[in-house]
């Protein structure tokens, strides 16, 4: 055995965290993965799930070959045949399709699953631009959360999360650190040795909300009601930020207007969260500096999502938090990376909402979606109203390409998988939506098996349909120069050869920076907007009040032993829980005389799946959860996501998970 060697990785996963590895290989093999112990993030600290990635790396599941399907649609039977045949074989048949019904019937899907520069967005993009595809709004996980932040300050852009050991008081609304944040724990508790109070508001009761000094349990999807009622509050006892709301903002009288019917005592019946905790929550956020609110993603995925982070945003304001380091709204970073798109030049073609899925599949015409490729992304198992999207996936006038690591629900469902390769095994370069760093990513070895890159396989697809534009044939590294090659002041100094050198660069805004006032509203008018977006009906409140014996609220969120449905098949991570589980309050189980451990039916319109009753505390009565997401097999080829629907929340186009509605019975009844 050769001598091991180490480089620089950067953990790919859809996670606040980005953090920074060590891979060590022997040349051949990667034969183990450590934490940067020098990273301000990392601390020389992984999360449960990156700390088995060996199980995942040599899983049995990975795909190593290029696989046709041999027996009926979704059987799982594949025979595995040479690259050169699998792309001679997708040109023909997509060749045709393009040729019988346009490009539009071509439909890409993909999301996070790597979240490198070169991974997605990359030669991927030009290459569907190139044959004029439909184009894919990725709207499955942030958009509306990022549209209200867009809206009111002009980016998705806050505090350095480097800053959140000096807040005195950190506000989590709707944001489980313990599961999906863990590096932001070790920050929080630091600023709680130095004084500061960590509250939570979350319909559940989440291991963050037990870590921490107080738990707000409100109504899922409330929180507009709740942030308006803090609103209101503050302005009737005079304490808010007049020269931030007059002299910086639009729109005050508007907000001042909206929050008027929300007293107190209206704010409590419709939250759920007692009268005096609001006025508490109302007094620490009037007095105590600096103020943090940390607000996570679980807030905008109801229908009033949008809407929900306007109000909260505009809290930030009206409490002048931004105006302390160690302040201010925490939501994303995103927009702070101010790297150059490889997207290259888009045509008008048609949008499909990648939510809408099942629709797209089912239901388009003119032209009907006739050849989808799918890459980082599980669509099978993680898109709403399931039940039409495994029909849509089912057709067989359907062609389906998939690029992957594992053989996943959406692979089985495909009529070719090609092998992709592991982030450990290729180059990239990667930025963050929660910190500021950008990272270099360096291949530790060469993929396993015959697996490409996705800018790999975009570069066969398109030399295979013959498609001619240099760009499209552009190599790794140059990508790299690319994306690096602005005159941002942020970006100064950061290029290929420095990072090289130094592979962990941190974007060049000081960390006392405070975001908006020490940097530019982005806004077209350079002033934040306390309007809420278009279309987000703030004035009307339709709380449904009681659920009906048998109807509960459905929460399925984030836990700590997958990433969605990635790592959903290492076995060490789900021994714990080798069933899928419905997590339910003991006084709804009494209720309907159900049993811990004993099978569920869940349904609702859409469709039903069987669980396993599990008693909780986790969720109060009324709500139940199941959290995100298992492989279909578990549940007889199906899973919770047959439950929750395509509608889309009320502004960017999101999804509304967490919105479903679903009954419970004894699966034997
Ligand atoms: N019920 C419910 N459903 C949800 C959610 C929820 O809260 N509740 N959350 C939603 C959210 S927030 C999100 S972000 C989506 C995520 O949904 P998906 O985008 O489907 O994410 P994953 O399930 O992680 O699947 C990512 C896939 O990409 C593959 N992959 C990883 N790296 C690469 C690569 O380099 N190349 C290629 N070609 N493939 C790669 C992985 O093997 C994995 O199968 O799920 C959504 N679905
Ligand atoms: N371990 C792990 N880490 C992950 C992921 C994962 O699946 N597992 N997923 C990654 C991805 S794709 C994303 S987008 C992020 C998401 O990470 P987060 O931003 O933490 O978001 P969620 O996990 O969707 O939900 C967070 C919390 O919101 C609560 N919630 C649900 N409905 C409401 C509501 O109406 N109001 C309020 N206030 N709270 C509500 C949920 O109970 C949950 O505790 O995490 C990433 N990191
Ligand atoms: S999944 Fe998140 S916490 Fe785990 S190693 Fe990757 S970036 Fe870090
Ligand atoms: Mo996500």
């Amino acid at each position: 055995m050769e001598k091991e060697s180490v480089v620089h990785g950067t953990c790919p996963h859809d996670c606040y965290d980005t953090c920074s590895l060590r891979v060590y290989s022997d040349g051949a093999r990667i034969t183990r993965i450590a934490a940067d112990p020098d990273h301000a993030i990392t601390r020389g600290f992984l999360c449960m799930k990156v700390n088995r990635y060996m199980e995942r790396l040599h899983h049995p599941d990975r795909v190593l070959y290029p696989l046709r399907r041999k027996g009926p649609k979704g059987s799982g039977e594949f025979q595995r045949i040479a690259w050169d045949e699998a792309l001679g074989e997708i040109a023909e048949r997509m060749g045709a399709i393009i040729n019988a019904y346009g490009g539009e019937a071509v439909l890409p899907y993909s999301f996070a699953g790597n979240m490198g520069c070169l991974s997605s967005g990359a030669l991927d993009a030009r290459f569907f631009h190139a044959i004029g595809a439909s184009r894919l709004d990725r709207t499955i996980c942030t958009a509306s959360g990022n549209a209200a932040l867009r809206w009111v300050f002009g980016s998705a852009f806050g505090p350095d999360p480097e800053t959140i050991a000096r807040a005195r008081f950190i506000l989590l609304w709707g944001a489980n650190s313990m599961a999906t944040n863990i590096h932001g724990v070790p920050l929080m508790d630091e600023a709680r040795k130095k004084g500061a109070a960590v509250w939570t508001v979350d319909p559940l009761k989440t291991d963050t909300a037990e870590r921490y000094d107080r738990h707000l349990k409100l109504r899922p999807g409330t929180d507009l009601a709740l942030a308006l009622g803090l609103g209101r509050h503050l302005l009737d006892t005079g304490r808010y930020d007049r020269n931030l709301m007059l002299e910086h903002s639009d729109g005050f009288d508007t907000y001042r207007k909206l929050v008027q019917p929300w007293t107190l005592a209206r704010t409590a019946e419709a939250t759920g969260i007692p009268m005096a905790e609001i006025e508490e929550l109302a007094e620490r956020l009037a007095a105590v500096r600096p103020l943090l609110l940390r607000v996570g993603y679980g807030v905008q995925r109801q229908r009033r999502s949008a809407a929900a982070v306007w109000a909260i945003s505009v809290l930030s304001l009206l409490t002048g938090s931004w105006r302390d380091v160690g302040g201010g709204l925490l939501l994303s970073n995103g927009d702070a990376f101010p790297l150059q798109s490889l997207a290259g030049d888009s045509p008008a073609t048609r949008t499909v909402n990648m939510v809408q899925l099942g629709h797209a599949l089912l239901d388009l015409s003119d032209p009907p979606v006739k050849a989808l490729v799918v890459y980082n992304s599980n669509p099978a198992a993680t898109a709403p109203d399931q039940a039409r999207v495994l029909k849509g996936l089912a057709r067989d006038d359907l062609f389906t390409v998939v690029h992957e690591q594992m053989l996943t629900d959406t692979a089985k469902l495909a009529d070719f998988v090609l092998p992709a390769a592991m982030s450990m095994e290729v180059w990239d370069v990667h930025t963050s939506y929660w910190h500021r760093y950008v990272q270099l990513n360096q291949p530790a070895a060469p993929p396993a098996g015959e697996a490409v890159s996705n800018p790999e396989f975009f570069r066969r697809m398109a030399r295979a349909l013959g498609l001619s534009d240099e760009r499209l044939q552009h190599d790794d590294l140059a990508l790299i120069r690319q994306t690096l090659d602005t005159d941002h002041p942020w970006m100064d100094g950061i290029t290929l050869e420095t990072l090289l050198e130094d592979p962990v660069q941190k974007l060049r805004i000081p960390t006392e920076s405070r975001p908006f006032l020490d940097t530019p509203v982005t806004t077209p008018h350079g002033k934040f907007r306390l309007q809420p977006p278009p279309g987000t009906a703030v004035d009307v409140w339709d709380d449904a009040g009681d659920l009906p014996e048998r109807e509960f609220q459905l929460l399925t969120p984030s836990t700590r032993e997958t990433i969605k449905s990635s790592f959903g098949n290492v076995a060490s991570l789900r021994r714990g829980h080798p069933a899928p589980e419905l997590l339910m309050a003991d006084d709804d189980m009494r209720r309907l005389g159900i049993e811990h451990g004993q099978k569920v039916r869940v349904r609702n319109e859409l469709g039903s799946v069987v669980l396993q009753a599990v008693r909780s505390e986790v969720p109060q009565p009324g709500t139940v959860v199941s959290y995100a997401v298992r492989w279909n097999h578990e549940a007889g080829g199906k899973n919770i996501n047959q439950l929750t629907s395509q509608d889309l929340a009320d502004f960017g186009g999101g999804a509304t998970f967490y919105s479903a509605r679903v009954f419970v019975e004894s699966a034997a009844s």
